[in-house]
């Protein structure tokens, strides 16, 4: 019940169905059955109380309308909820909660590495000759930790490492977990947006391989290489956490997109957005255009068009950050089109398949935008190496699209 004094009428706008009312001195009033109180209980001069009743039926469903302000959904309770409603089995759900409590430990370590001297490269180079940051190497081992202690996870394939681990038998479990645990670290010294990105697989002994240089192989790396090539359809889970003004955690299981923002008071990912839509189109290209020159004509005549401000005077706007979680996760929420060309130096060019491409495919996806080499869709590519490369156009389904037309 609420009660308001019509010496200051209320400014409220809602429409109650009931008023009755106190006159304290000799006045007249209209007041009328589902009126605005500020209209109806007309003040002429003297003091009345308005008593506002609202119909019990209308009180008691916005009683059960009413979220709790203190109601928050976490990354676990979600998992939970996804379990309980038979989209995952228990083993996945432990799977994905080490992996964001990895990425969780990640994100602590990205924001203090300034201050743990944890800048700066590590002294070796990865299975690509790239030179490891420091914090590649703690992330990798990060990541590797969790997912270990997990217990079910049975092979492991990152970007740091040259072949695929087995996580060792007594802790054996049915997950392939394949991740990148720090993305764009070149960033990192100057604290630009990273992320990591993973995608999870279940075994499968039919993927075939030429294993030409099994000779080189125990037999282990071998049943981890073959399981570990599959083609991105085959992907149960992916998703990818980024490391910037927020730390967000990007979720699909196959049905639609989810975003958990850490909660720097508890720490806890936190449901922030459901069901995540991608733009079907968008004005933004993310393309690192230093290596224009190096680019295929075609290609160099889709950018051109792009910068072309036509007869809307209006051309696409460029955003590069360098770190593909960064811009995947603004190309998702603006639409747009992030690109990572072949060029005359790289015929692949930079992305690797397996743990870049193809689970940021599956989100891509499953927020109703394209990914693409090109020429066809990138969950379609099978895998023959663990590092393989692909060129990557992601984002809207219309840019995609366009650019494929641009390719053809
Ligand atoms: P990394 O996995 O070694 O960090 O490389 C991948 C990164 C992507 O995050 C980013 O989009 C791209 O490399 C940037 O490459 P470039 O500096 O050539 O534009
Ligand atoms: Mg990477």
């Amino acid at each position: 019940m609420a009660v308001s004094t019509a010496t200051t009428p209320t400014t409220s706008s809602l429409s109650f169905s009931h008023l009755s009312f106190f006159q304290h001195k000799k006045a007249s009033f209209l007041c009328t059955k589902n009126i605005i109180a500020k209209r109806k209980c007309e003040h002429r001069g003297v003091h009345v109380k308005c008593m506002v009743f609202e119909k019990s039926s209308a009180a008691e469903a916005k009683k059960t309308k009413r979220q709790s302000v203190y109601k928050l959904q976490t990354l676990t309770s979600w998992l939970l909820k996804q379990e309980q409603d038979g989209i995952i089995d228990a083993e996945l759900t432990i799977v994905l909660d080490s992996i964001s409590m990895a990425c969780k430990q990640i994100a602590s370590l990205v924001q203090r590495a300034g201050i743990s001297k944890l800048t700066g490269v590590h002294g070796a180079i990865n299975a690509h000759g790239e030179d490891q940051k420091k914090l590649d190497v703690v992330s990798n081992e990060v990541f590797s930790n969790c997912l270990r202690a997990s217990g079910r996870t049975g092979i492991i394939a990152s970007e740091e490492e040259d072949v695929p681990v087995a996580v060792e038998e007594s802790y054996y479990g049915n997950y392939i977990v394949v991740f990148d645990p720090l993305d764009g670290s070149s960033n990192i010294d100057a604290a630009v947006s990273t992320g990591s990105i993973f995608g999870i697989y279940t075994p499968n002994d039919d993927c075939l391989l030429d294993l030409e240089d099994s000779t080189t192989l125990d037999t282990v790396e071998q049943r981890c290489i073959v399981n570990v090539c599959q083609p991105g359809n085959n992907l149960l889970a992916a998703g990818y956490c980024m490391y910037s003004s927020s730390v967000i955690f990007v979720l699909t299981l196959g049905n639609g997109v989810f975003s958990f923002t850490l909660d720097p008071m508890f720490g806890e990912f936190i449901l922030t957005q459901e069901n995540i839509q991608i733009p079907k189109a968008g004005n933004i290209y993310a393309f690192n255009e230093g290596n224009y020159q190096l680019w295929d004509d075609r290609l160099k005549k889709y950018i051109d068009h792009l910068k072309d401000p036509g007869p809307s005077g209006k051309p696409y706007s460029a955003r590069y950050i360098g770190s593909l979680v960064g811009d995947f996760h603004r190309t998702l929420l603006y639409g747009g089109i992030y690109g990572y060309p072949r060029n005359k130096k790289s015929r692949n060019g930079k992305l690797r398949l397996l743990y870049e491409c193809a689970p940021m495919s599956f989100i891509v996806e499953q927020a109703g935008g394209k990914g693409s080499d090109g020429q066809q869709r990138i969950l379609d590519i099978q895998p023959v190496e663990i590092h393989q490369r692909v060129p990557l156009y992601i984002g809207s389904i219309e840019e995609v699209e366009k650019l494929e037309k641009y390719l053809s």
